[in-house]
Protein backbone atom coordinates (compact mmCIF):
# COMPACT_ATOMS: atom_id res chain seq x y z
CA UNK A 1 0.00 0.00 0.00
CA UNK A 2 1.66 3.08 -1.27
CA UNK A 3 1.86 6.27 1.61
CA UNK A 4 -0.90 8.00 0.39
CA UNK A 5 -3.64 5.55 0.37
CA UNK A 6 -2.30 4.31 4.08
CA UNK A 7 -2.58 8.42 5.04
CA UNK A 8 -6.03 8.44 3.70
CA UNK A 9 -7.05 5.32 4.77
CA UNK A 10 -5.53 5.68 8.37
CA UNK A 11 -7.43 9.74 8.57
CA UNK A 12 -11.00 7.93 7.56
CA UNK A 13 -10.78 5.28 10.34
CA UNK A 14 -9.28 7.94 12.68
CA UNK A 15 -12.83 10.20 12.19
CA UNK A 16 -15.15 7.24 11.71
CA UNK A 17 -17.24 6.50 14.40
CA UNK A 18 -19.74 4.21 13.06
CA UNK A 19 -18.02 1.58 11.39
CA UNK A 20 -19.69 -1.62 10.06
CA UNK A 21 -17.20 -4.05 9.39
CA UNK A 22 -17.90 -7.63 7.02
CA UNK A 23 -15.05 -10.41 7.69
CA UNK A 24 -14.83 -13.35 5.66
CA UNK A 25 -12.30 -16.56 5.91
CA UNK A 26 -9.49 -14.23 4.91
CA UNK A 27 -9.39 -12.67 8.09
CA UNK A 28 -8.35 -16.03 9.55
CA UNK A 29 -6.14 -17.66 6.88
CA UNK A 30 -2.71 -16.29 8.70
CA UNK A 31 -3.98 -18.56 12.00
CA UNK A 32 -4.19 -21.39 10.05
CA UNK A 33 -7.47 -21.77 8.89
CA UNK A 34 -8.16 -21.99 5.49
CA UNK A 35 -10.14 -20.43 3.12
CA UNK A 36 -12.50 -22.06 0.55
CA UNK A 37 -12.37 -20.10 -2.52
CA UNK A 38 -8.55 -19.02 -2.20
CA UNK A 39 -5.95 -21.22 -3.82
CA UNK A 40 -5.45 -24.45 -1.50
CA UNK A 41 -8.33 -23.56 -0.03
CA UNK A 42 -10.73 -26.07 1.94
CA UNK A 43 -13.02 -26.92 -1.18
CA UNK A 44 -10.20 -28.11 -3.32
CA UNK A 45 -8.60 -30.20 -0.77
CA UNK A 46 -12.26 -31.85 0.42
CA UNK A 47 -13.28 -32.41 -3.42
CA UNK A 48 -10.38 -34.23 -3.99
CA UNK A 49 -10.26 -36.79 -0.87
CA UNK A 50 -13.95 -37.74 -1.15
CA UNK A 51 -14.88 -37.17 -4.78
CA UNK A 52 -17.51 -34.64 -4.11
CA UNK A 53 -20.25 -33.49 -6.78
CA UNK A 54 -19.50 -29.94 -5.97
CA UNK A 55 -17.36 -28.62 -3.52
CA UNK A 56 -20.56 -26.51 -1.68
CA UNK A 57 -22.06 -30.34 -1.27
CA UNK A 58 -20.41 -30.20 2.11
CA UNK A 59 -22.48 -27.48 2.93
CA UNK A 60 -25.72 -29.15 1.75
CA UNK A 61 -28.28 -30.10 4.34
CA UNK A 62 -29.31 -33.38 1.79
CA UNK A 63 -25.88 -34.32 0.85
CA UNK A 64 -24.89 -34.20 4.77
CA UNK A 65 -27.48 -35.76 6.28
CA UNK A 66 -26.26 -38.82 3.61
CA UNK A 67 -22.48 -38.31 4.14
CA UNK A 68 -21.32 -36.05 7.16
CA UNK A 69 -18.06 -37.04 6.89
CA UNK A 70 -16.44 -34.69 4.48
CA UNK A 71 -18.30 -31.69 6.51
CA UNK A 72 -16.76 -33.45 9.68
CA UNK A 73 -13.26 -33.59 8.82
CA UNK A 74 -13.58 -30.03 7.62
CA UNK A 75 -14.35 -28.97 11.59
CA UNK A 76 -12.04 -32.00 12.92
CA UNK A 77 -8.93 -29.79 10.94
CA UNK A 78 -10.31 -26.25 11.99
CA UNK A 79 -10.67 -27.28 15.68
CA UNK A 80 -7.62 -29.71 16.14
CA UNK A 81 -5.28 -26.74 15.29
CA UNK A 82 -6.70 -24.38 18.62
CA UNK A 83 -6.16 -21.49 16.29
CA UNK A 84 -5.64 -18.13 18.39
CA UNK A 85 -6.85 -14.35 16.16
CA UNK A 86 -4.61 -12.87 14.03
CA UNK A 87 -3.52 -9.28 14.38
CA UNK A 88 -6.41 -8.34 11.81
CA UNK A 89 -8.71 -9.65 14.73
CA UNK A 90 -7.25 -7.88 17.36
CA UNK A 91 -7.18 -4.71 15.25
CA UNK A 92 -10.84 -4.96 15.00
CA UNK A 93 -11.57 -5.52 18.94
CA UNK A 94 -9.23 -2.72 19.11
CA UNK A 95 -11.38 -0.68 16.91
CA UNK A 96 -14.73 -1.23 19.05
CA UNK A 97 -12.39 -0.25 21.86
CA UNK A 98 -11.97 3.02 20.77
CA UNK A 99 -15.75 2.92 19.95
CA UNK A 100 -15.74 3.34 16.65
CA UNK A 101 -17.47 -0.27 15.77
CA UNK A 102 -20.76 -0.04 15.20
CA UNK A 103 -21.54 -3.47 13.76
CA UNK A 104 -19.36 -6.62 13.16
CA UNK A 105 -20.70 -8.80 10.79
CA UNK A 106 -18.50 -12.02 9.97
CA UNK A 107 -19.50 -14.89 7.70
CA UNK A 108 -16.72 -17.19 9.73
CA UNK A 109 -17.75 -19.56 12.25
CA UNK A 110 -14.12 -19.84 13.63
CA UNK A 111 -15.37 -17.68 16.87
CA UNK A 112 -11.91 -15.73 16.86
CA UNK A 113 -13.28 -12.33 17.16
CA UNK A 114 -14.73 -13.36 20.39
CA UNK A 115 -11.78 -14.94 21.27
CA UNK A 116 -9.89 -11.53 19.91
CA UNK A 117 -12.03 -9.71 22.60
CA UNK A 118 -14.92 -8.10 20.08
CA UNK A 119 -18.59 -8.17 21.35
CA UNK A 120 -20.84 -6.34 19.06
CA UNK A 121 -20.30 -9.52 16.37
CA UNK A 122 -23.17 -10.96 14.55
CA UNK A 123 -22.43 -14.67 13.19
CA UNK A 124 -24.13 -14.62 10.23
CA UNK A 125 -23.44 -18.05 8.84
CA UNK A 126 -24.37 -19.24 12.96
CA UNK A 127 -21.26 -20.74 14.71
CA UNK A 128 -20.13 -24.03 15.73
CA UNK A 129 -20.26 -22.97 19.82
CA UNK A 130 -23.34 -25.05 20.07
CA UNK A 131 -25.06 -27.88 17.92
CA UNK A 132 -28.62 -29.39 17.37
CA UNK A 133 -29.74 -33.25 16.79
CA UNK A 134 -31.50 -32.84 13.50
CA UNK A 135 -33.68 -36.32 14.64
CA UNK A 136 -35.34 -34.81 17.85
CA UNK A 137 -33.98 -31.29 18.19
CA UNK A 138 -31.74 -31.69 21.87
CA UNK A 139 -29.82 -28.59 21.57
CA UNK A 140 -25.86 -29.37 22.48
CA UNK A 141 -22.96 -27.38 23.15
CA UNK A 142 -19.82 -28.20 20.99
CA UNK A 143 -17.47 -29.14 23.97
CA UNK A 144 -20.26 -31.56 24.53
CA UNK A 145 -19.38 -33.21 20.56
CA UNK A 146 -15.58 -32.08 20.50
CA UNK A 147 -14.42 -35.60 21.94
CA UNK A 148 -16.06 -37.27 19.51
CA UNK A 149 -15.30 -34.63 16.59
CA UNK A 150 -11.72 -34.85 17.76
CA UNK A 151 -11.74 -38.36 17.33
CA UNK A 152 -13.02 -39.08 13.93
CA UNK A 153 -16.33 -39.72 14.79
CA UNK A 154 -19.92 -38.88 14.20
CA UNK A 155 -21.86 -37.19 16.97
CA UNK A 156 -25.17 -38.45 17.34
CA UNK A 157 -27.35 -37.53 19.83
CA UNK A 158 -29.01 -40.27 22.40
CA UNK A 159 -31.66 -40.73 19.72
CA UNK A 160 -29.61 -41.96 17.34
CA UNK A 161 -30.18 -39.11 15.13
CA UNK A 162 -27.38 -37.27 13.28
CA UNK A 163 -25.80 -33.87 15.04
CA UNK A 164 -25.26 -31.09 13.10
CA UNK A 165 -23.45 -27.80 14.60
CA UNK A 166 -25.33 -24.63 14.44
CA UNK A 167 -24.03 -23.08 11.26
CA UNK A 168 -25.97 -22.00 8.32
CA UNK A 169 -25.99 -24.60 5.26
CA UNK A 170 -26.63 -23.49 1.88
CA UNK A 171 -30.62 -23.36 1.75
CA UNK A 172 -31.23 -22.47 5.16
CA UNK A 173 -31.91 -18.86 6.73
CA UNK A 174 -29.65 -17.19 8.11
CA UNK A 175 -30.10 -15.80 11.86
CA UNK A 176 -33.17 -13.52 12.26
CA UNK A 177 -30.79 -10.94 13.23
CA UNK A 178 -29.12 -10.45 10.22
CA UNK A 179 -32.19 -10.27 8.39
CA UNK A 180 -32.86 -7.12 10.42
CA UNK A 181 -29.84 -5.56 9.57
CA UNK A 182 -30.15 -5.87 6.43
CA UNK A 183 -33.18 -4.62 6.12
CA UNK A 184 -32.76 -1.65 8.14
CA UNK A 185 -28.81 -1.25 7.78
CA UNK A 186 -27.00 0.75 10.38
CA UNK A 187 -26.15 4.20 10.19
CA UNK A 188 -22.80 4.09 8.70
CA UNK A 189 -20.10 6.09 8.88
CA UNK A 190 -17.42 3.28 6.96
CA UNK A 191 -17.50 0.26 5.61
CA UNK A 192 -15.40 -2.19 6.09
CA UNK A 193 -15.01 -5.57 3.80
CA UNK A 194 -11.87 -7.67 5.01
CA UNK A 195 -11.10 -11.25 3.61
CA UNK A 196 -14.10 -11.82 1.06
CA UNK A 197 -14.68 -13.24 -2.24
CA UNK A 198 -18.31 -11.50 -1.55
CA UNK A 199 -19.39 -14.59 -3.46
CA UNK A 200 -22.27 -15.53 -0.63
CA UNK A 201 -25.24 -14.04 -0.53
CA UNK A 202 -27.11 -12.70 1.59
CA UNK A 203 -24.13 -11.61 3.26
CA UNK A 204 -22.51 -9.79 0.62
CA UNK A 205 -25.88 -8.16 -0.53
CA UNK A 206 -25.86 -6.73 2.71
CA UNK A 207 -22.38 -5.24 2.26
CA UNK A 208 -22.97 -4.09 -1.17
CA UNK A 209 -26.03 -2.35 -0.43
CA UNK A 210 -24.18 -0.85 1.62
CA UNK A 211 -21.49 0.33 -0.09
CA UNK A 212 -23.67 2.19 -2.43
CA UNK A 213 -24.16 5.01 -0.04
CA UNK A 214 -21.36 4.73 2.27
CA UNK A 215 -17.38 5.08 1.82
CA UNK A 216 -15.86 1.59 2.03
CA UNK A 217 -12.39 0.27 1.93
CA UNK A 218 -12.10 -3.73 0.65
CA UNK A 219 -8.87 -5.37 2.02
CA UNK A 220 -8.44 -8.92 -0.08
CA UNK A 221 -5.80 -10.91 -1.16
CA UNK A 222 -7.60 -11.14 -4.63
CA UNK A 223 -9.73 -9.51 -6.86
CA UNK A 224 -13.00 -9.39 -6.42
CA UNK A 225 -15.93 -9.53 -9.35
CA UNK A 226 -17.11 -6.46 -7.33
CA UNK A 227 -14.45 -4.27 -6.82
CA UNK A 228 -15.54 -1.62 -8.92
CA UNK A 229 -18.44 -0.71 -6.41
CA UNK A 230 -16.26 -0.30 -3.38
CA UNK A 231 -14.41 3.11 -2.97
CA UNK A 232 -11.13 1.61 -1.86
CA UNK A 233 -10.00 -2.00 -3.22
CA UNK A 234 -6.58 -2.43 -1.41
CA UNK A 235 -5.26 -6.21 -2.72
CA UNK A 236 -2.62 -7.31 0.26
CA UNK A 237 -2.26 -9.18 2.55
CA UNK A 238 -4.68 -8.25 6.04
CA UNK A 239 -2.47 -8.66 8.80
CA UNK A 240 -0.28 -6.27 7.02
CA UNK A 241 -3.13 -3.85 6.18
CA UNK A 242 -4.31 -3.65 9.80
CA UNK A 243 -0.25 -3.44 11.36
CA UNK A 244 0.08 -0.30 8.97
CA UNK A 245 -3.27 1.43 9.84
CA UNK A 246 -3.01 0.65 13.35
CA UNK A 247 0.32 2.35 13.14
CA UNK A 248 -0.71 5.40 11.14
CA UNK A 249 -3.71 5.87 14.06
CA UNK A 250 -1.51 5.53 16.53
CA UNK A 251 0.92 8.07 15.65
CA UNK A 252 -1.95 10.68 15.84
CA UNK A 253 -4.61 9.16 17.37
CA UNK A 254 -7.83 11.44 17.34
P1 LIG B 1 -13.83 -17.22 0.44
O1 LIG B 1 -14.80 -17.25 -0.69
O2 LIG B 1 -12.98 -18.41 0.70
O3 LIG B 1 -12.89 -15.94 0.17
C1 LIG B 1 -11.82 -15.63 1.02
C2 LIG B 1 -11.08 -14.44 0.42
O4 LIG B 1 -10.07 -14.07 1.35
C3 LIG B 1 -10.39 -14.77 -0.92
O5 LIG B 1 -10.87 -13.87 -1.89
C4 LIG B 1 -8.90 -14.54 -0.63
O6 LIG B 1 -8.30 -13.78 -1.65
C5 LIG B 1 -8.91 -13.72 0.63
N1 LIG B 1 -7.76 -13.98 1.51
C6 LIG B 1 -7.29 -15.18 1.95
N2 LIG B 1 -6.27 -15.00 2.81
C7 LIG B 1 -6.05 -13.66 2.88
C8 LIG B 1 -5.13 -12.85 3.59
N3 LIG B 1 -4.19 -13.38 4.39
N4 LIG B 1 -5.19 -11.52 3.43
C9 LIG B 1 -6.14 -10.93 2.61
N5 LIG B 1 -7.05 -11.66 1.93
C10 LIG B 1 -7.01 -13.01 2.07
O7 LIG B 1 -14.53 -16.88 1.80
P2 LIG B 1 -15.73 -15.91 2.12
O8 LIG B 1 -15.60 -15.63 3.56
O9 LIG B 1 -15.86 -14.80 1.17
O10 LIG B 1 -16.97 -16.86 1.84
C11 LIG B 1 -17.88 -16.97 2.75
C12 LIG B 1 -17.91 -18.37 3.36
C13 LIG B 1 -16.55 -18.90 3.76
C14 LIG B 1 -18.63 -18.28 4.63
O11 LIG B 1 -19.75 -19.09 4.55
C15 LIG B 1 -17.71 -18.79 5.74
O12 LIG B 1 -18.43 -19.49 6.71
C16 LIG B 1 -16.78 -19.67 5.05
N6 LIG B 1 -15.51 -20.02 5.70
C17 LIG B 1 -15.24 -19.69 6.97
C18 LIG B 1 -14.02 -20.03 7.54
C19 LIG B 1 -13.74 -19.63 8.96
O13 LIG B 1 -14.65 -19.64 9.79
N7 LIG B 1 -12.50 -19.27 9.26
C20 LIG B 1 -13.06 -20.72 6.80
C21 LIG B 1 -13.39 -21.07 5.47
C22 LIG B 1 -14.61 -20.71 4.94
Amino acid sequence: MDEFTRERIARAMRQATRIVVLTGAGISTSAGIKDFRGKDGMYEIVRKRYNLPSPEAIFEINFFMRQPEPFYEMVRSMFAMEAEPTLSHRFLAWLEEQGKMSLLVTQNIDMLHHKAGSKAVLECHGTLRTASCLTCGRSFEFAEIRAAVLAGGIPRCECQGLIKPDIVFFGESLPAEFYTVHLSPPDADLLLLMGTSLNVQPAAGFALNLAATTESILVNRDPTPYDAMVTHVVNMDLDRFCQDIWEEMEKTPS
